[in-house]
């Protein structure tokens, strides 16, 4: 397959400033009638093109003249065009139910949706399917109207009406210029929880959620944290909504999380539906945190979007950077950049560090759907919050209004991004777009001297950015870090938190008057998305733990202690563990004294994960890691058990509510239930059966389930018949189900899994069951790793079996396959037999083939 470069992007041959729309729709024959306003940009003899995929045209016209001068190259349509400005008509036919990709129109749940993003457009009717071809969008729909009652699609409808032969229409319009890949429509049996938002300069907006009538009762907090988003929006960066409808659709058969389309969003239901029998605490925020991604979505995505697909973390990497802001001022801002970079460091370092690495601002692709990765997303909201830290709110704010309003309604670059910043700021970011071109984390080193006579410290700090595939020898990048000293005597700060910036490859910061033996708090808030490797002590760490004043460097000095003591156990089988158990306590009470707040304690206590120690080894040994952590575990639950019990007690028996309070005590009960069924303590089985019997909300229950999924005894048996019982009609509870079971860490969890993917229940053709078994297992180091290869093998089958039905959603879950070379000899060997018969199997997708392809290279 052919691959895209960066460096050809050339603006289009022919813009499309019209297009008018006409679907007979039909899940197993759907006509689609397309009717284009086409005009030649620039002096150029070139025909026109138009992309398609799956179909072939049944009929082609030019200004309202049938023609047959048309060919196709490949599934290219070309049409010769003498003026600079024609009607092109074409008519193709297509197969919804047929439709297992999710790319295009599909069906889902006997209703019609579509998908268009990336390249999914192509797939309903002949267009330039590229970001940069702007068109306005009538669409005209006609469907059985008892099958199909709703009609939706962008912008505002116009009219509907009755065909007397039990067919209907309905008519929409969206007045805003927009790519292909930000069409959407509906058609269904859907009920709607409608409700409004006046716009802050009077525009009244008319809200829609449609759902199966079943999950009426389970939108509520997704309209909520809709309003709220919407209102957040205009504070915050001053962008008001400009339609008078805005609809959201969730549907239970999607690739991704949901999709941006103008004015109609279409949502997997897993990021709408929620109620405290069914949804967590952590589904709850992810509901609240994507609503309000999708939204955001109208000013970064849809008025401004992608000049071509490179630019990609143009809207992502901001849109997710609004997000995490608006999450941020919903609840507690630490434990919400706690959540963050974990959630960075569990899935974009290893990224980074492995054969998929990327800048965030790819220089070429096979397959762009392979692009929507934690890198362009999740390292690109990084890179704007570093921008945002080096110019400060003010101009940060006002290079964003600079932006919107320069390139609203056209298709901008990452570049137009930065240059809005520079202007605005007064600020030099040249050096900065290292950021954009080059792929791999950043390593600091930091060390502190400190002169007790003269009174002065100097920090000493080094940058190296790591080789990836097709980049070697980088230059060093711009890396804002904020530090403060803190006296190890008295815990008094020495200096003020100041922003230095790393930008050579070494240099000093000099601080005086410091009286007294110094610790440095470095990286403060994760003010760069770096590794840091410092000379700081055990019992430094452990000091910033207890007395930093910012509380995600107190977060960060308890993991990196944590981790430091799992590296030395795993790697010398040294379990020295005072450290780690004396700061755990005096967290723990941290919180008993009211000083700190439940949530954050339960981030605080928690250990790195199996994965995230794995990735600070030369090779990663999984037994040995799980050896370590679990010995830690055991003895933070043995040695701290009054505590734990204490923390479990604490909050105990209050009935359910949404409050960050309750939502802590919640969190805390359940990582102290962890800690208990670690110790060993006898009761451990019952006191979770009783909270898995008694729970009234879906956090406790899940929480009890998984600590019994993880053991052996009765109770694990009976929960997970009483759950898989009292939700077998709800799909979203059982993946749940499965998820929990294929997370597990006990000694047969691969084979339970493989026994798994025979349930009734299980299926490929879903994605979020198929993530839910097959993506969670490929994140489970300990089984995926299991000796003698059975992990691998199973995961290439399901792989294989998956990418004939759905592509996209078989290559995003190859990656832990392709780590092949962080493991030892047996080990690495399997995985990449596996890789080569994925290769080497016949008829494979282009995507999977380039996921497959870069991590055999
Ligand atoms: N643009 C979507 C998002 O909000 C992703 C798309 C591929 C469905 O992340």
């Amino acid at each position: 397959p052919p691959v895209l470069r960066r460096e050809d992007y050339r603006a289009p041959e022919w813009t499309v400033p019209e297009t008018d729309l006409d679907f007979a729709l039909d899940p197993s024959a759907t006509r689609v009638r397309a009717r284009l306003s086409v005009r030649r940009s620039g002096a150029h003899d070139a025909p026109l093109r138009l992309d398609g995929a799956g179909q072939v045209p049944l009929a082609v016209s030019v200004d309202g003249v049938a023609i047959n001068d048309w060919r196709l190259e490949g599934e290219t349509l070309v049409i010769p065009l003498s003026g600079d400005a024609h009607v092109v008509e074409t008519e193709v036919e297509i197969a919804p139910d047929r439709n297992t990709q999710l790319m295009g129109l599909y069906a889902s749940g006997g209703n019609l949706c579509t998908q268009c993003e990336a390249e999914g457009f192509r797939r309903i009717t002949y267009f330039p399917d590229r970001p940069d071809v702007l068109s306005t969008y009538r669409v005209r729909m006609t469907a059985d109207a008892a099958r199909f009652p709703v009609l939706l699609a962008n912008g505002d409808p116009v009219a509907r009406g009755e065909n007397g032969d039990g067919t209907h229409w309905a008519e929409w319009h969206d007045p805003f210029p927009k790519p292909s890949y930000l069409f959407a429509l509906v058609a269904g049996k859907l009920a709607v929880n409608r409700s409004s938002f006046t716009t802050r300069s009077g525009r009244e907006v008319e809200l829609g959620i449609y759902v199966r009538a079943a999950d009426l009762p389970r939108t509520e907090h997704a309209m909520h944290a809709l309003k709220l988003s919407m209102a957040w929006d205009e504070r915050v960066y001053g962008r008001e909504y400009d339609l008078d409808v805005f609809n959201i659709v969730a549907v239970d058969d999607f690739n991704f999380g949901a999709m941006e389309n103008k004015g109609l969003n279409i949502f997997n239901s897993r990021y709408i539906l929620a109620d405290p029998d069914t949804a967590t605490d952590y589904d709850y925020d992810a509901i609240a945190a994507v609503v309000a991604h999708e939204y955001f979505h109208n000013w970064s995505g849809n008025r401004v979007t992608c000049r071509d697909w490179f630019q990609l973390s143009l809207k992502e990497g901001f849109t997710v950077y609004r997000d995490q802001g608006f999450s941020a001022d919903q609840g507690s801002a630490a434990v919400k950049r706690i959540e963050d970079v974990r959630g960075l460091r569990a899935a974009q370092f290893p990224e980074d560090a492995g054969p998929l690495a990327h800048p965030i601002r790819p220089e070429s692709y096979i397959e762009i759907s392979n692009f929507y990765t934690a890198t362009i997303y999740n390292k690109g909201a990084e890179v704007i919050r570093m921008m945002a830290t080096i110019l400060g709110p003010e101009a940060f704010r006002a290079g964003s209004d600079l932006y919107f309003d320069r390139f609203d309604g056209t298709a901008a670059t990452c570049e137009d991004f930065v240059a809005c910043m520079e202007e605005a700021s007064g600020a030099d970011l040249t050096q900065f777009r290292r950021w954009y071109s080059q792929a791999g984390t950043p390593r600091v080193s930091a060390s502190l001297e400190h002169h007790a006579g003269s009174g002065r410290a100097t920090l000493n700090l080094g940058q190296k950015v790591p080789d990836t595939p097709g980049q070697t020898g980088k230059a060093p990048q711009v890396l804002p870090l904020k530090v403060r000293l803190f006296g190890s005597e008295t815990g008094r700060p020495l200096s003020e938190e100041q922003l230095v910036l790393l930008s050579e490859p070494s240099m000093s910061v000099t601080f005086e008057t410091v009286t007294e033996r110094p610790v440095v708090s470095l990286n403060r808030g994760f003010s760069a998305p770096v590794v840091i490797e410092s000379d700081r002590t055990a019992a430094d760490l452990a000091f910033l733990a207890r007395t930093d004043d910012d509380p995600f460097a107190r977060y960060e000095a308890m993991q990196q202690l944590m981790l430091d003591t799992l590296i030395a156990a795993t790697v010398e089988g040294r379990a020295d563990h005072d450290a780690v158990v004396a700061a755990v306590a005096d967290t723990l009470d941290g919180a008993t004294s009211g000083e700190l707040d439940a949530a954050f304690v339960a981030e605080a206590v928690l250990l790195p994960s199996e994965a995230f120690v794995g990735d600070q080894l030369a090779l990663v040994d999984p037994d040995a890691v799980f050896r370590a952590r679990e010995g830690l575990r055991r003895d933070l639950g043995r040695r701290l058990e009054a505590r734990w019990r204490q923390a479990y007690d604490t909050g105990a028996g209050e009935p359910y509510s949404y409050t960050p309070e309750a939502k802590g005590a919640r969190r805390l009960r359940n990582v102290a239930l962890g800690y208990l069924a670690a110790s060993g303590a006898a009761d451990a089985a019952q006191v979770a059966w009783r909270q898995f019997e008694r729970a009234d909300n879906m956090t406790d229950r899940q929480g009890a389930l998984t600590t019994l999924v993880n053991g052996v005894s009765d109770e694990r048996e009976a929960a997970l018949d009483v759950f898989y019982n009292r939700y077998a009609d709800n799909g979203l509870v059982l993946d749940k189900w499965f998820q929990t079971q294929a997370l597990s860490s006990r000694d047969d969890t691969a084979a339970l899994v493989a026994a798994l993917a025979q349930h009734p229940d299980f299926t490929l053709a879903n994605p979020n069951r198929a993530r839910a078994l097959v993506g969670a297992f490929g994140v489970n180091q300990r089984a995926f790793h299991t000796e003698g290869g059975a992990g691998y093998r199973w995961l290439a089958d399901q792989l294989l079996a998956l990418d004939a039905l759905n592509p996209q959603t078989a290559a995003k879950l190859l990656p832990p396959l392709g780590r092949w070379r962080r493991f030892a000899p047996p080990r690495a060997a399997l995985m990449r037999a596996e890789l080569e018969r994925i290769a080497g199997t016949p008829g494979i997708s282009k995507d999977l083939f380039e996921q497959v392809s870069k991590s055999l290279e």
